[in-house]
């Protein structure tokens, strides 16, 4: 997954679990920031870092960037 643009890409993704990493390719910072706080933030992604968050139920996690709320994305666990 790519953050690229001020978004996030693909905004959506369909997965059957396990991990899945953002790599912020921006130059501004980002966050991958879901509305579920029992999954924890990545903070400030600077340019070239990356997240990994790691899901062991189906469903839908939302998902936003703090700095900028405008940038939403989905992960479907199935
Ligand atoms: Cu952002």
């Amino acid at each position: 997954m790519l953050i690229s643009g001020f978004a996030f890409v693909p905004a959506e993704l369909s997965t059957s679990g396990g991990r899945v990493t953002w790599t912020n390719k921006d130059d501004a910072p980002h966050t991958v920031t879901f509305d579920d706080a029992s999954i924890a933030s990545s903070g400030n992604l600077a340019k070239g870092q990356t997240f990994s968050a790691t899901f062991s139920g189906t469903g839908t996690y939302a998902y936003k960037c703090t700095i900028h709320p405008s940038m939403t994305g989905k992960v479907t666990v199935k």
